[in-house]
């Protein structure tokens, strides 16, 4: 078997968020040598430079969406790197930026698995649910939205991203390690019947079963994407991050949890997402997220 293909894309943007800096993310993970951590495990890795976009105007929400125009330019960006990348078979990552430029990749991903005939499975490690609406949002960041706009609720400027109507379903998703949802998003959230392992759920059944049944039910034809927003971590162990929400996975838990996920083989594509370095302490939640990623590719403390 010839080499696995990697292709770092940078995509600086804080375009969705309510905190400035995400758009510092990607240079701080190649700091932290990111491309070098994954060569040295035997893959090959192309970094592709960063993606450009609009600036960030830093204005108030409209209509329940802030910066909505920008947030779709630069999602229109994701989606034809992502998909030019899938076509060439290199398993793309997206080197974030704010969790909104989720829409453009599992857009991306998510036509891939239709022309390739491949069922699709989106691991979201996140705080946070992602699956607000306008009228749900307390605050109008399109980064509290990818997941809803990506199974078409959201607005046209989002859900036609990449052409596909919805662009994907809830029933793909498994988001684990959530521990902050909105009211209203609760409700859309069990109305649409998203499979969720929050913290309670890590909490009474730890990380090992959790995984185990977020992973249960692909096969050899299933594209695995793993968006990984860093706030997923404890901010004890991740401070670098917009919005700390305390009690998340530990160190060893989250090892685990990207250890089992590269032990399927499925990997296909991944996001690392909201990392902060205005907020981080000399870059230490950029270097803890390389060291998960190189797990994420199979780097393992076992012997046997
Ligand atoms: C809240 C909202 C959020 C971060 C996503 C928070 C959203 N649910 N925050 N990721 N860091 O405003 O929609
Ligand atoms: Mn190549
Ligand atoms: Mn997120
Ligand atoms: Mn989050």
């Amino acid at each position: 078997m010839s080499k696995q293909s990697i292709s770092l894309i940078g995509v600086p943007t804080d375009i969705g968020a309510g905190h400035r800096g995400a758009s510092m993310g990607p240079e701080a993970l190649r700091v932290a040598r990111l491309g070098e951590k994954l060569t040295r495990r035997g893959l090959q890795v192309h970094d592709r430079g960063n993606l450009v976009g609009p600036l960030n105007p830093w204005q108030p929400p409209t209509d329940g969406y802030r910066h909505l125009a920008e947030v779709a330019a630069w999602n229109q960006a994701v989606f034809t790197a992502v998909q030019t990348e899938l076509a060439a078979g290199h398993l793309p990552i997206m080197l974030g930026g704010d969790h909104c430029l989720a829409i453009g990749s599992i857009a991306a991903v998510a036509a891939h698995c239709r022309a390739q005939g491949k069922s699709l499975r989106v691991l979201w490690l996140d705080a946070h649910s992602d699956f607000n609406t306008a009228l749900a949002t307390p605050s109008g960041n399109i980064h509290g939205m990818p997941v809803a706009c990506l199974c078409g609720n959201g607005p046209r400027e989002l859900v036609q991203i990449g052409g596909h109507v919805p662009a994907t379903s809830p029933d793909v998703f498994r988001q684990i390690g959530i521990r902050s949802v909105d009211d209203i998003e609760k409700q859309l959230i069990r109305d649409a019947q998203v499979q969720v392992f929050d913290m309670r759920h890590i909490d009474e059944n730890g990380m090992k079963r959790t995984m185990e049944l977020a992973l249960s039910g692909m096969d050899e034809d299933t594209h695995l994407h793993v968006s990984f927003d860093v706030d997923f971590l404890d901010p004890t162990i991740a401070p670098g991050v917009g919005t700390t929400v305390r009690g998340g996975p530990n160190y060893r838990e989250a090892q685990l949890c990207m250890e089992m996920i590269a032990d399927t083989g499925r990997l296909g594509s991944l996001d690392i997402v909201e990392l902060n370095p205005a907020y981080d302490k000399r870059n230490q939640t950029a270097k803890l997220a390389v060291d998960l990623v190189e797990s994420l590719f199979g780097k393992s403390t076992l012997i046997h």
